[in-house]
């Protein structure tokens, strides 16, 4: 329970007068007053530098968001998650993702029973399956080795670890095929199996619950698609596994109870890319790669967890878009990775921060009177340079981004990483500092075209550098933004951990599914809108 609402503290207090303060000063004014500028404000931590400095703040400014970090108690709520505090209170939970790449020797309770020895043993049974089906000792029902591998799962379930598979695709085995299909709509899946051979393919279904529509779905029409061309029940047991909570739900599925990898109540679905969850990702990378994975993440653990709150990454990020979410007026964070392999990377960030955050409640009960969680989006550079960047220049909103980059590329052909390097640098440097009516004109341009050509600069960025894109970078980097949401959601004081948008969601189509498929005309109970949608599409499809 706080005492005093978020808007009445005085940290906020002194924030919302250093806006004002702030309000006509600009990057080059910064830059200009303090030589040191660009030096201070950076920071390394687990193979990640972190440049801060173009943001629009000065040091009191800084100073001030980490006291209200501090004032929110972050650094005690972080305690209470690592020791495995049931802190996802809506759902009575702990939150214990930390532990999944503990690293040390040490013991993490819940209700006072060590869970590191499950999450070993978990690991190594994924490490001896994901070893059989990578030399090819696991035999398909026919005697053939796996080729292909399907992951069947929706959410947290798959945007994890379909965008770690996508970053860290150097590190996979090449001639094993790795999908993810994830859509209700049968597209996703049936593409998916266009011209694969049944008797080489491996489904792995994963679902914490084993009930979401979309996965039992796609499961059910994959072990259909299986057995047609086998014909045998017997070989589900070769072709299918399941990563889930509910033993019972996988056994009646058909599927063999030693083929199912378990992980628990306390992982949230998109924070679960460490557990059994990253199956499918280890079967590509191997078991050392993904150890290597959760090396970087758990080096970002303990930077997190360790460093003072000036000196913490995370805890930068986070107060960082707090400044601009809730003093400045943003709506949105742009997340711009120069990276192909990083083309998932913005999906499972905004899954990540948009369902943990987005809460309009806080943790007593009360509806908010402040700003929650950012819209997060992004795609990687140079593409959105040719795209949606002209509006982070010249539109009339602000916009805070994070641009990540890597110094050496995986594939060093001619001098793409250069130009993809140049254009890395150019655009925060453009964004910084803009370009003015006099530089314009010094360029030659006269008249009306002047003002378009005008930039005003003063749009705030992140640099976020690292040597290469590496399991351990990959899972610094995702465990950075981990602890970033799980800030901002302690400062905010909402619960970052529950999702109950999401459980509505499953809960109205059940409803409607049985109106679109009955052949009597349903009496719909629905607004006039939905209740007309129903009927053109029943219409539309014969019924
Ligand atoms: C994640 C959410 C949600 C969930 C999916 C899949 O944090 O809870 O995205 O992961 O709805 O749920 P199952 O794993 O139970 O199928």
């Amino acid at each position: 329970m706080h005492t005093k609402p978020l808007i009445d503290t005085v940290a906020w207090r002194n924030l919302v007068r250093q806006a004002a303060n702030l309000k006509n000063v600009t990057l080059r004014d910064l830059f200009a007053d303090d030589p040191a500028r660009a030096n201070d404000m950076c920071l390394e931590a687990c193979g990640l530098f972190l440049d801060y400095s173009k943001n629009l703040i000065d040091r009191q400014t800084l100073m001030q968001l980490l006291a209200l970090a501090e004032s929110q108690g972050v650094c005690g709520a972080a305690e209470r998650m690592f020791r495995g505090d049931r802190i996802n209170e809506t759902e009575n939970r702990a939150v214990l993702h930390t532990a999944l790449r503990e690293r040390r020797d040490v013991a993490i309770c819940v209700d006072g029973e060590d869970v590191m020895p499950a999450v070993r043993a978990v690991l190594d049974q994924m490490g001896v399956f994901s070893d059989a089906v990578r030399s090819g000792a696991w035999l398909g029902h026919t005697g053939k080795r796996v080729r292909n591998v399907i992951n069947i799962g929706i959410g947290g379930s798959d945007l994890g670890p379909a965008m770690a598979y996508e970053a860290l695709k150097p590190y996979s085995q090449r001639d094993l095929q790795v999908k993810f299909v994830s859509n209700v709509d049968g597209t996703h899946l049936v593409e998916a199996l266009v011209g694969l051979d049944p008797a080489e393919t491996l489904f792995v279904v994963v679902s914490k619950t084993f009930t979401t529509q979309e996965t039992m779905t796609n499961a059910q029409s994959a072990r259909a698609w299986l057995l047609d061309a086998l014909g045998d029940e017997a070989a589900v047991a070769r072709h299918f596994v399941a990563v889930s909570t509910n033993t019972e739900a996988v056994a009646a599925f058909g599927i063999d109870p030693a083929n199912m990898f378990v992980f628990w109540d306390w992982v949230g679905g998109r924070y679960s890319m460490c557990s059994a969850v990253g199956l499918t990702l280890m079967l590509a990378i191997g078991n050392e790669n993904f150890s290597r994975m959760l090396d970087g993440f758990h080096a970002m653990d303990r930077h997190f967890i360790e460093a003072p709150l000036e000196e913490n990454m995370p805890v930068l990020l986070a107060v960082l878009g707090v400044w601009y979410n809730n003093f400045l007026g943003a709506q949105t964070h742009a997340v711009l990775p120069y990276d192909q392999y990083l083309a998932r990377f913005a999906a499972h960030l905004q899954q990540m921060d948009m369902e943990s955050n987005g809460k309009y409640v806080d943790q007593d009960g009360h509806c908010v009177n402040w700003q929650t969680g950012p819209v997060i989006w992004g795609e990687p550079g140079t593409n959105g340079q040719h795209a949606f960047y002209q509006l982070i220049h010249q539109g009339t909103k602000l916009i805070s981004a994070d641009f990540i980059g890597f110094c050496q590329s995986q594939h060093p052909i001619g001098d793409h990483h250069d130009k993809l390097l140049a254009n890395f640098l150019a655009q925060t440097e453009a964004l910084a500092f803009g370009k003015t009516r006099d530089e314009v004109e010094r360029e030659g341009v006269k008249g009306t075209l002047v003002p378009h050509k005008v930039f005003t600069g003063n749009r705030p960025t992140n640099t976020i550098l690292a040597d290469k894109l590496t399991p351990e970078v990959l899972g610094a980097l995702t465990a950075l933004y981990e602890h970033k949401v799980f800030v901002q959601g302690v400062i905010w004081h909402v619960f970052s951990f529950d999702q109950w948008g999401v459980e509505l969601g499953k809960a109205l189509a059940g409803k409607i599914l049985p109106e679109l498929l009955t052949v009597d005309e349903p009496a719909l109970e629905h607004d006039g809108s939905t209740n007309a949608l129903i009927r053109r599409i029943r219409a539309a499809r014969g019924r």
